[in-house]
């Protein structure tokens, strides 16, 4: 099935709920430029099953390499216009021709979001283990080889046209009286600066944040408070991370949004979904109206500092499943980041920060479920298809039978590296 043809039999429905949301606000065309511009970057480790330590269930076709996954991605993007980045893991996804893949992206429209290093695991031949942390270390030997590794990403970065480096550190302690926190804490924030010394004058460090998992009893980049506290120690380069998968049950996310970019800290975003903890379901599955307010925030604290939404802060999607097609489930979530920025985009600011200053409690309500609760689909349709993508790029994906196809020719049972 042609991509016109699976437009062209959507049109008729897309023009009447286009028509009616068209009418509803007076926006309609800078918002389309807004959704148009915005892209999300795909992680590299997404594009295959993802597994819980009890199984993994591979669906067939799975990429086999990177440039399989640049396919997979140039694929998304198509549909959807909205996924024209990629964000790379080292050493699952190490490009041995980096021009090679660096010209495969650019044929797809795709371009190199944040390197994400990796020092939370061994890999086969490697000298010395993290067991016992990476940064945060005891033994020095151990904490160069993480920075090290660190330094060999920007580089990887560098050659791609990548232009951030993302840190997430499992380190941490499991029991009480492992660790001394503040040792644990310089040992890491020198292990950055080192790292920080690397990075060329227009790259940015993310410190990623999380609070529990793989250790239990403390981590040593445990929230946002210690990752700010590491960023601006370490200078303009540095930003925090936020990973919506990353915090305590209940946190309010949205609060913390909001005074890391009054700070100018925030750097980038990892979109993802959860019940209990680092859960990675699809974006907005579970608490569509958490993403809401959290977008809410984004866009008022974005617009306050005069910040292009769609250039610069980092949006990457950081999410695992175990029984979705992983390429149904990315469609899924973009489209669920793309409705919810919509969303927040038709937010009331005016009326809002007139109820506020009225301790108009019941309006600013109003203010913010009015917007949550418009239905948004034709507006980041009409953008998708004015890109040229899919008017529904699920469907069109079911109907072109794509994962058929690629099961055909990688094959049934191939697992995606560093899965
Ligand atoms: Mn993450």
């Amino acid at each position: 099935m042609e991509l016109e043809q699976h437009n062209a039999s959507l049109q008729a429905a897309h023009q009447r709920a286009f028509s009616y949301i068209s009418g509803e606000t007076d926006q309609t065309e800078a918002i389309l430029k807004k959704l148009a511009a915005f892209q999300v970057a795909i992680p590299s480790w997404a594009l295959g099953t993802g597994g819980t330590r009890f199984g993994r269930f591979p669906a067939g076709g799975e990429p086999r390499n990177l440039e399989e996954k640049i396919e997979d991605i140039g694929l998304l993007h198509k549909l959807n216009q909205s996924s024209g980045a990629i964000s790379l893991h080292i050493p699952w996804d190490i490009p041995s021709n980096p021009a090679h893949i660096k010209a495969l992206a650019a044929e797809q429209g795709i371009r190199f979001d944040a390197m994400n290093s990796n020092t939370f695991q061994d890999q086969p031949g490697q000298a010395l283990s993290y067991k016992f942390g990476s940064l945060q270390h005891v033994n020095k030997a151990i904490r160069q080889q993480a920075i090290d590794h660190n330094i060999e990403v920007i580089k990887h970065g560098i050659e791609l046209g990548s232009d951030s480096l993302t840190v997430w550190l499992s380190d941490g302690s499991c029991f009480p009286g492992q660790l001394n926190f503040r040792q644990a804490f310089q040992n890491t924030l020198e292990g950055l600066q080192e790292i920080y010394k690397a990075l060329p004058d227009n790259w940015k460090v993310f410190v990623e944040y999380k609070a529990f998992e793989p250790n239990f009893y403390s981590t040593t980049v445990g929230d946002w408070g210690q990752s700010l506290l590491y960023a601006s120690k370490l200078g303009p380069k540095a930003y925090t991370l936020v990973d919506l998968g990353h915090h305590l049950p209940n946190a309010n996310i949205e609060q913390i949004v909001s005074l890391l970019l009054m700070e100018g800290k925030l750097g980038g975003f990892h979109f993802n979904d959860s019940k209990y903890g680092d859960d990675d379901l699809t974006v907005g599955s579970i608490k569509p109206y958490q993403l809401f307010l959290i977008f809410n925030e984004l866009v008022e604290g974005m617009d306050a500092r005069g910040m292009n939404h769609a250039k610069d802060l980092g949006w990457m999607i950081d999410a695992s499943h175990n029984v979705k097609d992983p390429l149904e489930d990315l469609l899924q979530s973009v489209e669920a980041i793309m409705l919810t920025y919509a969303q927040a985009l038709l937010v009331d600011r005016k009326k809002l920060a007139e109820a506020q200053m009225n301790n108009d409690v019941v309006t600013a309500q109003e203010v913010l479920q009015q917007a949550f609760r418009t239905d948004v689909r034709a507006l980041v349709a009409e953008a998708r298809l004015r890109a040229g993508g899919a008017l529904n790029p699920l469907g069109y994906f079911r109907a072109a039978k794509v994962r058929e196809q690629l099961i055909k020719k990688r094959g049934l049972k191939t697992v995606a590296t560093g899965l």
